[in-house]
């Protein structure tokens, strides 16, 4: 964004006098505050992020995924993931100001229990295949590269019927459904719920250039809820083959 008009400086706080350090004492015991001691710092002239840039090398991350495979199950954990923290905000289970992120992995024959929660969640799958998400009654198998939708209060588990560790990096919302004090979880009855649809009916219903006639979205979301790797990765090679290639964002 730019300044339109003359870039201010920075408000400067009134001098504190005994007197203001008194009457401000007296504020404080009536959960009060003088604006013009903060206003600064909840306004500033140009935005003050707080959190910093950060990198996680997965080289590093995946011994530790490994460990924490063979310390607990996926059902004692309900999610095994470890948590990527930006450094600047610890503890507060974030990536950014506005993001969750973490690292989840589901060995041979676990089930990551069935729920649903007001958050929404994202999925970049980064190793191995056979695992699946359920979302809703479908079942997507998941595979490198797969970008995968869990909608806001839609009931998904994870499972790995498959031979080898999946791991995938997740990214959910929690922290703004948390500014508004709305963060909420509800467990299905079953650790799985039932496989009602066949695999791949939501990319072949709406994501293949045709709609159902009679279609109309009961929610804002997106009703395709994988966004399979092999597909994103022929169209970026077409359109890189065929060009233009923009210089700085590729295809
Ligand atoms: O897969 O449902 O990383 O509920 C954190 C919370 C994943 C999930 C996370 C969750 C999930």
């Amino acid at each position: 964004m730019e300044f339109t008009g003359t870039a201010v400086e920075n408000y400067k706080k009134p001098e504190l006098s005994p007197e203001r350090k008194e009457f401000y004492g007296r504020l404080d015991r009536k959960h009060m505050a003088p604006l013009w001691e903060v206003l600064a710092k909840i306004i500033p002239t140009a935005p003050t992020p707080e959190t910093v840039p950060a990198f996680w090398r997965y080289d590093e991350l995946r011994p530790f995924l490994m460990e924490a495979g063979g310390l607990l199950t996926a059902t004692e954990a309900e999610r095994r993931v470890l948590v990527l923290e930006n450094p600047a905000v610890r503890g507060q289970s974030r990536i950014t100001q506005s993001l969750y992120s973490g690292l989840q992995m589901i060995l041979p024959g676990e089930i990551a229990p069935c729920h649903r929660h007001a958050a929404s969640a994202l999925r970049f799958v980064i190793e191995g295949s056979g695992a699946y998400t359920a979302v809703e009654g479908e079942r997507t198998t998941m595979h490198p590269g797969d970008f995968i939708l869990t909608p806001s209060w839609t009931y998904h588990d994870h499972g790995n019927p498959g031979g080898e560790p999946v791991v995938w990096l997740d990214g959910l919302d929690v922290p703004i459904v948390n500014l508004f004090d709305t963060s909420f979880l509800e467990r299905y009855p079953d650790e799985a719920q039932p496989n009602t649809i066949a695999e791949g009916d939501a990319l072949m219903r709406y994501g293949a250039n045709m709609l159902p006639v009679d279609y109309a979205p009961a929610t804002s979301s997106s009703p395709v809820f994988n966004y399979p790797y092999s597909r994103s990765r022929e169209a970026l090679e077409r359109l890189y083959r065929d060009g233009p290639v923009h210089a700085c964002h590729g295809v």
